[in-house]
């Protein structure tokens, strides 16, 4: 369902602030986290995936290795209105995506990769939230 997914990405993207500093990802880079949604984004970046690793880290969703937490995941998700609508597809992607890629080594990169996969899976599913509906609700937020 897009609405949650948007829920969810302005959740996690408030963890954006935390983190530039620690990732080194500059504000022209990504002002914002739900730019990441946007057909033309690219996934270059090795600063992006040290981001997503800061902000994931921020709400505790990451292993010892790095590695997304199941169960604390399941619950972020389930922490946004309708969540559990979707926790366990989220979940379950994000695992696969994982597998997919788990030859890299560097976290950074590996992260970076994973996110790229989960992007394109929610696409393919249908639940990827439209700009139109982030920048809606964005520019509200900040009203
Ligand atoms: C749903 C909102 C935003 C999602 C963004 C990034 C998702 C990236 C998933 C990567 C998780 C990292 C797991 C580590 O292997």
């Amino acid at each position: 369902d897009v609405e949650v997914m948007k829920d969810v990405t302005l959740g996690f993207g408030e963890a954006l602030q935390h983190c530039r500093e620690e990732s080194q990802l500059s504000e022209d880079k990504m002002e914002e986290f739900f730019h990441f949604w946007r057909d033309d984004f690219k996934f270059e970046d090795r600063e992006l995936g040290c981001a997503i690793k800061c902000m994931s880290a921020h709400f505790n969703l990451l292993t010892d290795s790095h590695r997304m937490h199941h169960e604390n995941t399941d619950k972020f998700i389930k922490s946004f209105p309708n969540g559990e609508v979707l926790s366990q597809q989220m979940v379950q992607l994000i695992h696969e995506c994982e597998q997919q890629h788990d030859a890299e080594a560097e976290h950074c990169w590996r992260i970076l990769r994973v996110a790229e996969c989960f992007k394109l899976g929610c696409q393919r599913r249908g639940i990827a939230p439209t700009m139109e509906l982030l920048m809606a609700e964005f520019i509200m937020e900040a009203e």
